[in-house]
């Protein structure tokens, strides 16, 4: 029997049974009255054509510049409510991102302007040199090296378009679909001022029918089902075209599950029939192809064409809803449709991917550098069922010399799920279990969900209540409830500020003075996992909150609701990273998520089904995650849902030891499929995958500190490498890892014995990295067919790249740290190869105080002490005291010198070999530059780098070069 209460097991039963995912579980967008006004405005303006104009305008006369900085304000007005009163605001930051934020002024009720506020790191610098020039028409900005970017805002109608070297790149209000619904009264009453009204009514203005439509839809109260939503502030949805009138492609809008680039959903061949949706949900078994809302919501979407890159974040909180839609093959039409919030919109000017993700990362933030042990091998299931369970676990892996990290406890761990209480009949001793694991070099991972169980039994329930941290329903009176895995359930309400040290100290592994509650009963091996917080409410309309609830200060959970998960994980794990003096990096995995929770953590895709389209949509969620800041990112392995077959767990495991963070997880009713339960071969190819994946640990963490500074993704899309390519624009079943070199098509076809590959349109050599065999691609690209047979994987060093790795079979990465290094080299069609290594204690901050190594590799012919005009010359140089800009965690390296004591700590390392692919001839000598004694180095022939052949390559591998991994050293090959 599972160790849940009944009431759990009913609710279990109703999910499993009464959920799978069908139409009728979740709104569409005509069922949706917000959604449904806002795809009528646009069908009406489809229409009248050219007839279509927007009845907002700005008021010329009440354009305000600031003489300080480069802000303007103005007032906006719609003709159809000429005593309603809006007012924009345009700021043009120091990096030339454009913030547009338009609002009721002196409204009935006032919009939810704070969602920004939760994503941004800080308040964004003003441009102090740029500045705006109001004309008659318009008023525009006019900035960059060579003022190729002009931003203007045009009066009648309102449109603001951002233009470089004379290219519109996005334009807002172009199709006149704007309508921000001012808030009014039931009984008809419009609020602002009448006699203005008056006034426009002597003027003739457009019937309001025309624009608005005829019918006041869904103004003030909304059924859906069982439910009635009460909207006591009435209409108050925000529509707004963004159009990219010279791109092709759109990217970005995560989480939905589709092709990277993005298909349409309106217009007669849409792919689609309904917009995007942003509604954080528990979507039961989602659809592997649909544009439903799941967990997350980031609202940052980039435009692309082979001139420019262009991105807009969209720093809205409430539902939302887009469609996109391609007007020619050359320019995209998009169409936001919010329920509530004011309009605060950034233009990210671009040019490039590049500038976009450090414009991005700029506002909010890039990633944080997670414990090195985080992006080891994590296994997880529901559930481990005792604490003996775990240890077999761990030993059965053990037995088998199968690498891992981190083992998970999902909700059975907890009594009658009241999570940080352990069920103790199972898990007598979990302090000790802990500490078996932890032994090892170990993590654990225990879920702990947001929904709190209504019992005066639960110190955590009982302390929230006492303090009134809880959502309150929509009266305002007393505690929201709702069901879910604990029964009767409260929700912690974090837009409480009361709420933030609290739940903090209740991660402190100490007794607290005066008795207050901790988790006594966990260590600072134990990390966490955020499931449930979109929220998800079994009995709640669309499994979450209703949308009346209440949240602090007033605010109806309808305009935060998508803020919501980012709230919690962000409070737990800065909760995780104060427990301990000093800190360590915490890890905290969460299914919900919001622009600016790459600062704190990794995400995963949610419940997958275990089917082939699914691991495949998986690739593509993950790489559209990754672009919008979502770097730490994967899907389960082997489907939540489900029990794969073999080769479909071998692939499953493929694709995810090429993704960020790499976990197998499984349902309850799934049967158990840890590695070691897999007959042969297809064990023994799951350890291999297992240990690619820990020997490849170097160059993942190389590139997580990359993004910590830079916001560039991980996993890159190839648009992002090469933005010029325009055969690379749709491709997402392929992608590299950071700027390491390394390029990966996971095979997601059952029975594939070959897979299909493009390499870019560059002039390069691509190496097989298993046998070194070349493949080159030309100036125009060209698409390949490799063996991939379920034991292959095809995975590719670009020419030119150096990969370090750690090839000792470990039980854990923790277990590395001494281990030597080899260094695989795909020379350049020139020769030459270039590659970077990046490694710290993997989990203190010490790494923000200098305590690091970062070193550069170079391949070339630079002559060395002795020999002039050598072969090749390989080099190894310290990067963190040459490079100017060297950070970490965004924190520059300016304390950094080379004998820090992490640096002192591997001072022993060495470097076990090297691989150079593709050298133009067998060698005379290789040694040490400067030392006479000749290495040990075998040569097999083969094709060089710069020849125009394919095949097997040349490969030079030297043995033990007697070179440290801390110093600097050359090594001549003559
Ligand atoms: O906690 C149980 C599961 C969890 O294993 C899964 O990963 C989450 O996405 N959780 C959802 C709740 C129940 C799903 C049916």
């Amino acid at each position: 029997m599972r160790p849940w209460t009944l009431l759990g097991l009913v609710v279990f039963l109703l999910v499993e049974d009464g959920f799978a995912f069908k139409d009728h579980d979740f709104k569409n967008c005509s069922q949706s009255g917000f959604c449904r006004r806002g795809r009528a405005l646009a069908a009406r303006a489809k229409e009248a054509k050219d007839a279509w104009k927007s009845p907002y305008s700005l008021v010329a006369d009440s354009v305000t510049v600031n003489p300080a900085d480069a802000t303007f304000t103005a007032r906006v007005k719609s003709s159809l409510y000429p005593g309603i009163k809006f007012g924009l605001e345009l700021r043009v930051h120091h990096d030339g991102v454009v913030r547009v934020r338009m609002d009721e002024i002196d409204g009935l009720r006032k919009r939810y302007d704070q969602a920004a506020s939760w994503a941004l790191i800080a308040e964004p610098k003003i441009s102090e040199t740029i500045r705006w020039t109001a004309g008659k028409k318009d008023i525009r900005a006019v900035y960059g090296a060579k003022k190729e970017i002009e931003v203007v805002v045009s009066y009648e109608p309102l449109r603001v378009a951002l233009i470089r070297n004379g290219k519109e790149q996005v334009v807002l209000n172009g199709q006149g679909l704007l309508h921000m619904e001012h808030f009014r009264n039931k009984d008809g009453q419009e609020g602002g001022d009448g006699a203005a009204q008056e006034v426009l009514k002597a003027e003739n203005p457009p019937p309001r029918e025309w624009f608005e439509g005829d019918k006041e839809d869904d103004y003030w109260e909304e059924k859906w089902i069982s439910w009635t939503d009460t909207k006591p502030k009435g209409p108050e949805s925000l529509s707004l075209d963004i159009t990219y009138p010279n791109h092709g492609t759109v990217y970005g809008i995560p989480q939905h599950a589709t092709r990277l680039a993005l298909p349409t959903t309106t217009g007669e061949n849409s792919f689609f029939s309904d917009p995007y949706r942003f509604y954080n949900a528990d979507v039961f078994e989602y659809l592997a192809s649909s544009p439903v809302s799941i967990y997350g919501s980031i609202p940052v979407m980039h435009a692309h064409s082979a001139d420019s890159t262009v991105g807009i974040f969209n720093a809205v909180a409430s539902e939302t809803w887009i469609d996109v839609s391609h007007a020619s093959e050359k320019s995209t039409e998009t169409h936001w449709i919010s329920e509530s919030g004011i309009m605060d919109l950034f233009l990210l000017p671009g040019p490039t991917p590049e500038d976009i993700f450090k414009q991005y990362a700029t506002l909010t933030g890039s990633p944080v550098l997670p414990a090195q042990w985080a992006l080891g091998y994590h296994q997880c299931r529901w559930n481990y069922m005792t604490s003996d369970d775990i240890r077999s676990v761990q030993k059965r892996f053990d037995e088998d010399d199968i690498p891992f990290d981190v083992l998970w406890l999902d909700i059975e761990y907890s009594e009658d799920h009241k999570y940080f209480i352990w069920n103790k009949k199972n898990f007598p001793d979990p302090v000790d279990m802990v500490n078996d694991v932890a032994a090892l070099g170990r993590k654990m991972v225990v879920i702990i969900d947001p929904h709190l169980k209504r019992t005066e039994e639960y110190p955590v329930y009982q302390q929230a209540s006492e303090r009134g941290l809880l959502v309150k329903p929509s009266n305002g009176e007393g505690e929201y409830e709702g069901l879910c895995w604990s029964g009767k359930s409260s929700w912690m309400d974090f837009f409480n500020p009361n709420a933030w040290d609290w739940w903090k100290s209740l991660f402190k592994t100490q007794s607290l003075p005066g008795g207050a509650w901790s988790w006594t009963e966990s260590t600072e091996d134990v990390h966490i996992w955020n499931d449930m917080n979109e929220p998800s409410v079994f009995n709640g309309p669309e499994i979450t909150m209703p949308k009346d609830s209440i949240h602090y200060d007033g605010w109806e959970h309808r305009d935060v609701h998508n803020l919501n998960g980012m709230l919690f994980s962000n409070h737990t794990w800065q909760a995780v990273y104060e427990r301990s003096d000093p800190p360590k990096r915490p890890f905290v995995l969460t299914r919900s998520y919001y622009a600016g929770s790459q600062r704190f953590g990794a995400l995963w895709t949610g419940d997958n089904l275990g089917t082939w389209e699914h691991m495949a949509v998986g690739i593509k969620m993950t790489l559209s995650n990754s672009i919008a800041g979502m770097g730490f990112v994967g899907s389960d392995v082997g489907g939540f849902f489900g029990n794969p077959e073999p080769e479909m767990l071998v692939r499953w495991y493929q694709v995810g030891a090429f993704a960020p963070f790499f976990r197998a997880h499984a349902h309850i009713d799934a049967k158990r499929r840890e590695p070691y339960l897999l007959e042969e071969p297809y064990k023994s190819y799951v350890r291999d995958i297992l240990r690619l994946r820990y020997s490849l640990l170097p160059v993942w963490y190389t590139q997580f500190r990359e993004t910590t500074v830079t916001g560039m993704p991980i996993m890159r899309p190839h648009y992002v490498v090469f933005p010029k390519d325009k055969n690379g624009f749709d491709l997402d079943d392929q992608y590299f890892i950071g700027s390491s070199g390394i390029l990966v098509r996971p095979v997601t076809e059952k029975g594939a014995t070959e897979a299909s590959v493009y390499l870019p349109a560059e002039n390069q050599p691509y190496y097989d990295y298993f046998n070194l065999n070349i493949f080159r691609s030309t100036t125009k690209g060209k698409t390949i067919t490799v063996p991939a047979a379920l034991d292959q994987i095809p995975v590719f060093i670009r020419g030119g790249s150096i990969i370090p790795t750690r090839e000792r079979p470990r039980r854990a990465s923790t277990a590395m740290k001494l281990d030597p290094f080899t260094l695989r080299i795909g020379l350049s069609k020139d020769g030459l190869a270039r590659g970077e290594l990046y490694l710290d204690d993997g989990e203190s901050y010490d790494h923000q105080k200098g305590q690091l190594i970062w070193r550069e590799f170079n391949a070339d012919k630079t002559s060395g002490k002795k020999v002039k005009k050598p072969l090749l010359r390989i080099s190894s140089r310290d990067m963190a005291s040459h490079e100017p800009e060297a950070a970490v965690d965004g924190v520059s390296l300016k304390t950094y010198t080379p004998e820090n004591s992490f640096a002192q700590s591997i001072s022993d390392v060495r470097v076990e070999r090297i691989v150079v692919a593709g050298l133009n001839k067998k060698p005379k000598s290789v040694k040490v530059d400067g030392d006479d004694g000749e290495l040990i180095w075998e040569w097999i022939d083969g094709v060089s780098a710069g020849d125009k052949k394919e095949g097997e390559s040349s490969v030079l591998i030297v043995r033990d070069p007697k070179v440290l991994i801390v110093k600097d050293w050359s090594i001549v090959i003559e």
